[in-house]
């Protein structure tokens, strides 16, 4: 495919202003009636033709202002419709196309899931439904027709309010008619037939609407959808009360289907989700689950203005709704649980994620500025930095100035199809700043590095700050501009107490940012009496590798006392990395590590500090991961030199502090009936650090302490964290506790999947063994997303030294997988595919086994546009 341009913008030629289907639903033969009411863009000059968009697309017929088009007036293929003349003035187009829903594997278009009809169609899923101007500019309002066998598909929905319903007389068929008041674009679009059973409920808004809402899922499981429907409630209540956002339609429905390319997807009234972000019960989802439920149900609802209301103009835009929208689901959980645990939990998101993509091959732009498959661009980078540039936007100009900067943009793009520019021009105007500098965050791929140096001058009581940045090249940008750096710092005195800040130009800095703007630039704090410890880049300010110069005495104080509780957990991290580094080197030089002693009393202070959040010593006490480390190393990379140096830790911290882990351990045993809130997740997910580090010896008691945790589990959350510290214990009692798990769950797909990617990440010379084996499992395939993710995702991408095996295996069997589902669905194999994203920093033998693989599977057959994009770029 010829890459697309974001400079080859040009506003559509053609508008639509409505849109009626009439959609049949058969399990072989739909039928889509569409009807449009086309109109020339009056800010274009019309082109001769009307271009219509298709994918795969079978027409049956084509009437134009009711009367059939002769053949010379058109020309149809499966990837387009063109009108040759269009008339000058307004004209209805009739469209009748086609599809098989049950052969669409790749589940974008209309599709079967179980024995549901749903539809995906983000980003460019319409046009495998009916042919259509298929981009976020077009805009229009849809009335939409379902019918269906009354027994194959009793529930029949679509986007917006429900208007008509009925059965279809002397036949088994009945329809319900569906219209959405509000424009909307082609990706916005849903329907949805089948027997799902409905949980129901109902909300009002502030200004006293009353909203039906419904969550439908597979008969049988409406119980495991209420903490679904809690956290929308909580969602719509939220987003009133912090963003005055109200929702705006009389129903909300959600429907949970098992087979999904993605997360979930915000169609306007309509959420189709992954199951696995509806159903939930004590006895079959962790804390994990619960707050991943918690957070898509937020991020979807959230959409509703910031990607439905106000949408984008091109897909080049795509962080307008998608970096905003993760922004408010962020902020969301943060409000609903506790504010440092939720962003310690974004930030290594980001490192594990985005840091690794924008360093390699795959790296681009939060604003990408060409791109040849789109379906490519839903990433870390987008998403996750994306809300990284709108958090420093609101440290930037202040949380006040943020809020009427939303209101404005709120205000002015209501019911449009927006841009970046015009997003960040509504922050200029309320708070007088020039933000083009900003802008470059989404210009720029890249992680900046940011150095700090400090001197101290005791005479004249000043500390000086030395700050630079340099972003790393990236592909297509060699060069870069200075960024604009929000870093959020503290000095701590001697006691650990926080130091008023003066700045020798710029007076008090009493919200502790300073900007660097430029590649380098000098700040002179004065007023301080004694040496201080420096805190910067508090709360994660802004996302970039900080290289500062703090000794590691000043970061275990840092890791004690910093007020910003972000960066105590940061200091902590950070003298571990300095040591996980030595290790490493260590491990390759054939000599044991040496752990500084300093480092384990630190983490037993973290235990014994019983005034911390539970789930936030959990976090202080949980390492960093192998793709942490490697990232710190960054090149000539032996994955099995980071696991055994990470694993060396973890034994060594759990000898080091072993009689106080156990004694606290058993003191955070649950009591009475499990709840999923922050207070008795975070209690759970402390015992399970702890779990962690006293097993981390791999005897023959921590087999047994961890056989015990899973035996008297009474809830998910436990049973899997018994498992998962099991699991890294050799031995006959894995092995039957996983036939155990395997018994009491394996009518439940999405518990199994837990159970396919705990084994799929064994670090052990056997593990593509199993992986092979559990393929043949009846309930495994290569068809269902959550399936393969689980199995294979878990292995390619949270398996690292049976992955990346230096016999190159790891690497061939990913190949051969991808190259069979590709062509089933090339969304998922192209997701697969980026597994091998950091290949050029490994060590030279595996770096030409990847690079090998790769080859190999370039030169196969046919490739997908989704697959042979990531495949150029790996590979560039
Ligand atoms: N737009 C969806 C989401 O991120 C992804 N398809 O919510
Ligand atoms: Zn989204």
């Amino acid at each position: 495919a010829r890459p697309v341009r974001l400079a080859d913008y040009q506003p559509p030629a053609f508008l639509i202003d409505t849109v009626e289907l009439g959609i049949d639903l058969d399990r072989h033969r739909t039928r889509v009636r569409s009807v449009l009411r086309v109109r020339a863009n009056p800010e274009r000059q019309a082109p001769a033709a009307l271009e219509l968009d298709g994918d795969e697309l079978k027409l049956l017929s084509v009437k134009l202002d009711g009367r059939p088009l002769p053949a010379d007036a058109h020309e149809a293929t499966a990837q387009k419709l063109t009108i040759l003349q269009p008339p000058a003035e307004s004209f209805t187009l009739e469209i009748e196309t086609e599809l098989d829903p049950s052969a669409n594997t790749k589940l974008m278009g209309l599709y079967r899931s179980g024995s549901a009809y749903c539809t995906q169609c983000e980003a460019e899923g319409f046009r495998r439904i009916t042919y259509f101007p298929d981009r976020p500019d077009v805009m229009a309002v849809y009335t939409v027709t379902l019918t269906a066998d009354r027994d194959d598909a009793p529930v029949l929905l679509a986007n917006g309010n429900l208007q008509q319903k009925g059965e279809i007389p002397e036949t088994n068929r009945h329809f319900a008619v569906w219209h959405d008041p509000h424009p909307k674009p082609s990706y916005l679009f849903a329907v949805v037939g089948g027997n799902l059973d409905r949980l129901s409920d109902s909300f009002t808004t502030m200004s006293g609407r009353k909203v039906e809402l419904g969550i439908y899922v597979e008969p049988g499981k409406a119980g495991r959808a209420t903490y679904a429907m809690d956290a929308l409630k909580r969602s719509m209540v939220w987003d009133e009360k912090v963003f005055g956002r109200e929702y705006d339609l009389d129903v909300f429905n959600i429907v949970a289907v098992s087979d999904f390319n993605m997360g979930a997807m915000e169609n306007k009234g309509l959420n189709v989700f992954n199951d696995k972000y509806v159903l939930a019960s004590p006895e079959t989802a962790t804390d994990a689950d619960y707050a991943g439920i918690e957070s898509v149900i937020a991020h979807e609802y959230f959409h509703n203005w910031t990607g439905n209301r106000i949408t984008c103009r091109d897909w080049f835009q795509l962080c307008l709704k998608e970096g905003l929208t993760v922004f408010r689901d962020q902020e969301f959980s943060s409000d609903e649980r506790s504010r440092p645990v939720k962003r310690i939990a974004d930030v290594r998101t980001l490192r594990s994620h985005q840091f690794p993509e924008d360093s390699g091959p795959l790296a681009h732009p939060v604003r990408p500025d060409t791109y040849r498959e789109i379906n490519n661009f839903y990433t870390a980078t987008i998403y996750e930095k994306g809300a990284e540039i709108i958090r420093m936007l609101k440290t930037l100009i202040g949380a006040d100035l943020f809020a009427k900067g939303m209101d404005l943009y709120f205000d002015r793009h209501d019911g449009q199809a927006t841009t970046i520019e015009a997003f960040i021009a509504c922050f200029a105007d309320v708070s007088k700043q020039d933000l083009s500098q900003f802008m470059l965050w989404y210009a720029q791929a890249g992680t900046p590095e940011v150095q700090v140096q400090t001197r101290y001058d005791a005479e004249a009581k000043t500390l000086h700050l030395d700050v630079a940045q340099k972003v790393p090249a990236t592909p297509g940008q060699p060069t870069k501009k200075p960024m604009v750096v929000p870093l959020a710092f503290g000095l701590l005195d001697q006691d650990g107490r926080d130091l008023p800040i003066r700045l020798a130009d710029d007076g008090w800095a009493e919200n502790g940012v300073i900007v660097l703007d430029q590649e380098q630039k000098g700040f002179t704090c004065t007023g301080v009496s004694a040496r201080p410890v420096l805190s910067v880049n508090r709360g994660f300010s802004a996302p970039i590798r900080l290289i500062a110069d703090i000794t590691e005495d000043d970061l275990f104080f840092l890791a004690r006392h910093d007020s910003d509780f972000f960066n105590r957990w940061e200091a902590l991290q950070k003298v571990t990395l300095r040591e996980l580094v030595k290790s490493v080197d260590a491990i390759r030089a054939g000599e044991t590590p040496a752990t500084d002693p300093r480092l384990i009393s630190a983490f037993a202070s973290s235990l014994e500090d019983q005034s911390l959040e539970h789930a936030f010593a959990a976090q202080l006490l949980t390492l960093p991961s192998e793709v942490e480390l490697t990232l710190e190393i960054g090149r000539d990379i032996d994955p099995d030199a980071v696991h055994a140096a990470l694993l060396s830790l973890r034994q060594e911290i759990g000898a080091g502090i072993a009689a106080q882990a156990l004694e606290r351990y058993r003191s955070l045993q649950d009591s009475g009936p499990f709840v999923p809130g922050a207070a008795s997740a975070g209690r759970r997910s402390l015992r399970a650090v702890l779990l962690g580090l006293l097993t981390a010896s791999h005897g023959k008691e921590a087999a047994e302490l961890a056989a015990t945790h899973y035996r008297s589990a009474t809830n998910m959350t436990d049973r899997i964290s018994g498992l998962a510290a099991l699991s890294r214990i050799p031995g006959t009692e894995r092995e039957e506790v996983l036939k155990d798990f395997r018994a009491r769950y394996r009518n439940d797909a999405l518990v199994m999947d837990k159970w396919l990617s705990i084994q799929a990440a064994i670090p052990e010379e056997d593990a593509l063994d199993r992986v092979k084996r559990l393929m043949k499992e009846p309930d495994f395939s290569l068809s269902n997303p959550n399936r393969v993710r689980a199995l294979i995702g878990s292995f390619a991408g949270g398996n690292p030294t049976q992955f990346h095996r230096a016999d190159g295996t790891g690497y061939q069997f990913l190949v051969r997988i991808i190259d069979e589902l590709d062509a089933k669905n090339p969304q998922v194999a192209a997701r697969l595919l980026t597994a091998f994203r950091s290949w050029r920093t490994l060590e030279a033998g595996r770096r030409a086994r990847a690079e090998a693989a790769l080859k190999q599977l370039a030169g196969g057959g046919n490739r997908s546009s989704d697959v042979a994009d990531i495949l150029t770029r790996t590979l560039g």
